[in-house]
């Protein structure tokens, strides 16, 4: 066989490892595991190079843990609910069952095509009632502990579809499907409390060391810990109190006005009647803008006085009251002590309003501040108080806590952690998810809280149903539309209730999908918490940045739940968190249809086989580094296994030849058998940092020595040569395993070379030859030594000092000092 012919080995070997199972889990119950997963994928039907790069960087890393004797766990599943699929078939009519099921078929072979090392055998599709029964399970253990509550909150309502629509069906204010308006509209939800551990996902932050910074960051902020003290302002004339959140209670003499949220519940109450009118309408201005628009950092700031003012806790003034866009009724208690000279957006709202500005702090150092009429900007840093009663004189801080501790005394409010995190509202009025295992009997719940299926009644299904009278996207939601899966019977009285018809977020299925592959089919619980015990956390995690927040948020909260419901050991998820780059198209930006410059794997994979496709993805970059596509470097990663072909046909003749040579090696022989170590130990330390690129470039710096070497003439060449073959193959297995199986077998290997396992190197092998010393005697140069080049202080001193040259300029001197600059100089200071 003398041509590199890919299509002709690979699916070979792909059948040959799934034969024998060289992939799965828990072989090596006595070995060290590693747990490496890539975020499983939503099937879509076909494969973009993000997915083929992200599972590349897993399986690299797999292959050569596994080659490294390690119990490797390296599975792959489905995100399989979701709305694409739904949306499809409220196109054309296929049920979404089938049309994820015939996605998951291609996406399959597609993975399957590119030779990854997954046990199959631990495959999960989250749209199967084995596995979302355990969703539902997890609900009714959450709402037992109060994790799971309903709630009232605002939905984008489509008054054309008659239905709740996402965000991002929202176009204008329209609905994008048929552009009639998008209202706000307060429907119940169920949530899970995830706020109640936003401490403790934050703490967990700090353990997290082997996290992208930039990843740990988002979640930083999107968490929000802010903390603070409320504060209760009297409101004039009325026995109502007005309670506000402030980070800057230092601040609370330049408070000049309050302002309120629009939909603040007091507004009704305090507005006075002649402004009744103005207030009104304001608010129902505000409340047909959506509450990010309304808040946009550039979102011009407009409100209106209520005619009502609050009394200052500190200095006993009356402010007006105000009602303002940029207030939020969802944050802190969504009202605002307005500081215009030290906060920027007061200051903004003050100019346009003409109201005081008054500064109370100064900057510790430097400039003082001019008078509030006529200051510039905010002064928003923290400093001295002035004009501040008893506390001018005090710093910010000194101020904070005695002011907070002030407010506590009289009971007129109270240090404060206010996080920005809210809870996540998770139910969908959609059908391809998990049903929400509720009941409701107007009978033994008037107040239509809902009832938890019983666990015995687990799964509740998803019906079958007339896919296309119940999928119209529009109405009531399509579970309603379905009456034998609506009605059933009340688990406390028997008699006739309704179900839930809402359905699950698909982030739910991902949140625990990570433990499911322990014991896919485990029965007793969602997982068997002894294979818990043996392989969480994931070592290593592998996906999109633009998970950053919801899933791996999400998916850490679980984790906990998890635990404390005694299923899990741990308390975070992942040790390692890979964030991959993004593949962009020749032109520099990111693959997709609408710029036209997809590159369709299969196409790569046709054209030069799966291991080109795999060589060049993990040749062109850093994982965590964006890169361009490039059809020449394609083409460069396909001569180089084509060379690497050619150079084992050669040497064809060295097969076996290592076991019967028991000589020394010498000259050229050792050369190959140098060049082979260093191979091995650059490698692998390459792709333990993830270095794949430079992992690859050391196996063509080493190709091309082999080359270089020629051929093996004596046994002690012939011997070396037939090493250095397998050596390569060891070093191509993670990259171009099919390949490198195949160069294998013809050199009479019996086994996989994933199996056969990754030598170590001899360590007198891989150290570079000697190198030389300057010798300096009082920074004169005095001769040149040659030592080993990881030769230690000690020796590198020895050797100098028994330089001739060395000790005649150091003769009937003393020894005041000496410096040694590894590999490169010593130098003896004498006096
Ligand atoms: C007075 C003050 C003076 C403030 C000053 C800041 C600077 P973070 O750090 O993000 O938590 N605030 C409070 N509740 C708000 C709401 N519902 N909508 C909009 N703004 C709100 O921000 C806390 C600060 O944001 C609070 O401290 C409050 O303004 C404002 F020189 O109070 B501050
Ligand atoms: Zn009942």
């Amino acid at each position: 066989n003398e041509r590199y012919e890919p299509q002709a080995i690979e699916k070979k070997w792909q059948d040959r490892w799934h034969q024998a199972g060289v992939f799965r889990a828990g072989t090596r119950p006595g070995a060290p595991k590693k747990y490496i997963l890539e975020m499983l994928p939503y099937p879509s039907g076909k494969m973009h190079m993000g997915h083929v790069r992200n599972y590349l960087i897993g399986d690299v890393y797999a292959r050569f843990f596994q080659m490294r004797g390690y119990d490797v766990l390296h599975p792959m599943g489905w995100d399989a609910f979701g709305l694409p699929a739904e949306n499809a078939a409220i196109k054309d009519g296929v049920h979404p069952a089938v049309r994820t099921r015939e996605n998951i078929d291609s996406f399959k072979k597609e993975i399957r095509s590119l030779g990854y090392s997954y046990d199959w055998t631990r495959e999960v599709n989250t749209s199967e009632p084995e596995y979302y029964r355990w969703n539902q399970w997890f609900f009714i253990q959450m709402l037992n502990k109060g994790l799971v509550y309903r709630r009232f909150s605002k939905v984008n309502w489509c008054t054309g579809c008659l239905t709740v629509i996402a965000n991002e069906q929202v176009k204008d204010g329209v609905c994008e499907r048929c552009e009639s308006k998008v209202l706000d509209k307060e429907l119940p939800e169920w949530a899970f409390r995830i706020t109640r551990y936003s401490q403790e996902l934050l703490d967990g932050l700090d353990e997290l060391k082997e996290w992208p910074e930039r990843i740990t960051s988002m979640q930083r902020n999107w968490i929000g810990r802010s903390e603070g003290v409320e504060a209760d302002f009297a409101i004039q004339g009325s026995e109502e109190r007005l309670r506000v959140f402030t980070t800057r209670v230092d601040t609370i003499h330049g408070c000049t006005y309050v302002v309120l949220a629009p939909d603040h519940k007091l507004v009704a109450r305090i507005t006075t009647p002649d402004k009744r009118a103005e207030v009104e309408a304001f608010a129902r201005k505000m409340a047909a803008i959506s509450k990010t628009e309304r808040t946009e950092e550039g979102a011009t700031k407009e409100g209106v006085f209520t005619g009502a003012h609050a009394i200052n806790p500190f200095t006993g003034q009356p402010v007006p009251i105000w009602v303002a866009n940029f207030v939020l009724a969802d944050y802190g208690t969504g009202a605002v002590m307005s500081v215009p000279a030290h906060d920027a957006r007061d200051f903004d709202f003050a100019r346009k309003y003409s109201l005081p500005i008054r500064v109370v702090i100064q900057p510790a150092q430097g400039d003082k501040l001019p008078e509030g009429s006529v200051l510039e900007a905010a002064y928003t840093e923290d400093g001295v108080l002035v004009d501040s009663d008893e506390y001018t004189g005090l710093s910010s801080d000194e101020a904070r806590r005695k002011m907070g501790a002030k407010l506590q005394a009289e009971g007129r409010g109270e240090p404060k952690v206010t996080y920005r995190q809210k809870d996540w509202g998770f139910s969908r009025q959609r059908y391809w998810g998990t049903p929400i295992p509720i009941v409701y009997c107007e009978k033994c719940d008037p107040e239509r809280k809902g009832q938890p299926v019983p666990l015995e009644q687990l799964p509740v299904r998803l019906p079958e149903i007339d896919t296309e009278a119940v999928l119209t996207g529009k109405g009531e939601p399509p579970l309603a539309k379905v009456p034998a899966f609506v009605n059933t019977t009340c688990p406390t009285c028997g008699g006739p209730a309704r179900r839930e018809t809402e359905t699950m977020d698909t982030f739910v299925d991902s949140c625990w999908y990570f433990a499911r592959y322990l014991s896919p089919h485990f029965d007793g619980a969602p997982f068997d918490p002894k294979e818990a015990q043996r392989w969480l956390p994931v070592d290593v995690y592998v996906g999109g940045p633009e998970h950053a927040v919801m899933h791996l948020l999400y998916f850490r909260f679980w984790t906990r739940v998890m635990k404390l419901l005694g299923l899990s050991p741990v308390d975070e998820p992942v040790k390692r968190l890979v964030t991959q780059g993004i593949v962009n198209g020749p032109d520099g930006r990111k693959m997709s249809k609408r710029w036209g410059n997809v590159v369709a794997p299969a196409s790569i994979v046709e054209k030069y086989g799966a291991d080109t496709a795999r060589a060049y993805v993990m040749f062109a970059g850093p994982p965590e580094r964006d890169f361009d596509w490039s059809d020449d470097q394609v083409e460069g990663a396909y001569r180089f296994l084509k060379r690497v072909w050619v150079l084992a046909t050669q040497h064809q003749g060295v097969a076996g030849a290592t076991a019967t040579y028991e000589g020394a090696y010498e000259g050229k022989a050792l050369e190959i058998r140098r060049a082979a170590h260093k191979c091995l130990k650059r490698v692998g330390e390459a792709i333990e940092r993830l270095s794949f690129n430079t992992a690859i470039a050391g196996t063509m710096e080493y190709v091309n020595a082999l080359y270089a070497l020629g051929t093996a003439e004596t046994p002690a060449e012939k011997a070396a040569m037939a090493e250095a073959i397998r050596v390569l193959t060891v070093v191509l297995t993670p990259f171009a395993p099919h390949l490198a199986d195949e160069i294998a077998e013809a050199y009479g290997a019996k086994d996989f070379v994933v199996t056969q396992g990754w030598p170590d190197f001899d360590p007198a092998l891989v150290v570079d030859d000697v190198i030389p010393y300057a010798v300096q005697v009082n920074g004169k140069l005095r001769a040149e030594v040659r030592v080993a080049a990881d030769a230690a202080e000690a020796d590198v001193r020895a050797a100098a000092e028994a330089d001739e040259r060395v000790k005649a300029a150091m003769a009937g001197k003393t020894l005041r000092k000496f410096v040694f600059v590894p590999k490169r100089l010593v130098n003896f200071v004498v006096g």
